[in-house]
């Protein structure tokens, strides 16, 4: 069953030039309001057994018959996704499947998990909002939209990440924004909608949603553009050899930002 609207290529191309000038394109009232019940009840679920604390889902498995599985399966998704890959990179999508997340913030631990500045690894981000509280602190999208360009290489990309992750720059981003000094993009997201942007091209976080509420986001990160690199691949042998790293229960590792 098809669970994505089929939009006519004006749709994409809109959509395409928002995310290159203001830096995100929505698809408005493209996800329909059982699935979003379906997800609610789930994360709902989910957040009660960690006693409303943070939770996170990453890769195919934790999304296996749920509402979000078939989405990455959609053709018309893919097709859509497909197309603003070609559109902003100039070339081909390569034959590859989405990397999911789904992020549920809740509890003190929520908040943890706010004003965290990264690039993703992957070109294109759709990010669909499942449960956005309506009261108190939301925990908006923030982006700093397309300040860099795709990378060529695996070790550029790497040390955009050292300049941008490291505590100093965090700290001075996080008060820039809470005083007002620095002005993101502020993405007031609604359930319903996708967002789509260039993940990998743009600075971008959530501020804090109030502890007592649950945020919950589902992420497709699409096309990674240093899978084939050596120096990539021989960074993630070494980090799987810490035993910490292997020992933790997939579900119970909180994925990072791709
Ligand atoms: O949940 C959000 O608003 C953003 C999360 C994000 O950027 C990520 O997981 O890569
Ligand atoms: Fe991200």
């Amino acid at each position: 069953m098809e669970v994505f609207p089929s939009l006519p290529s004006a749709t994409a191309i809109a959509l395409a030039g928002d995310m290159s000038t203001r830096g995100y394109g929505i698809a408005e009232n493209c996800i329909s309001i059982e699935a979003l019940t379906e997800l609610r009840r789930f994360i709902h679920d989910s957040v009660n057994q960690t006693g409303g604390e943070y939770i996170a889902f990453g890769g195919p498995d934790a999304m296996r018959g749920t509402f979000l599985q078939d989405l990455a399966a959609s053709a018309n998704f893919q097709t859509l996704c497909r197309e603003l890959y070609s559109s902003g990179m100039q070339k081909p999508a390569p034959p590859v499947s989405f990397y999911q997340v789904l992020r549920c913030l809740a509890g003190k631990t929520g908040e943890q998990h706010a004003y965290r500045f990264h690039y993703d690894s992957y070109v294109l981000t759709i990010l669909v909002p499942i449960l956005i509280p309506a009261e108190g602190q939301p925990g908006h999208l923030i982006m700093f939209p397309n300040t860099r360009p795709v990378r060529r290489t695996y070790l550029g990309n790497l040390i955009d990440k050292l300049f941008l992750d490291n505590r100093l720059t965090q700290n001075r981003l996080r008060k820039g924004v809470i005083s007002g000094r620095l002005k993101p993009e502020r993405i007031k997201m609604q359930p319903g909608n996708a967002y789509f942007f260039w993940g990998c091209r743009s600075i971008h976080t959530n501020e804090p949603c109030d502890p007592d509420k649950i945020r919950a986001t589902a992420l497709f990160h699409y096309v990674d553009p240093y899978a084939d690199s050596w120096l990539r691949q021989t960074l993630l042998r070494l980090r799987n050899r810490k035993p910490q790293m292997s020992m933790a229960a997939p579900e119970a590792r909180a994925p990072q930002p791709a």
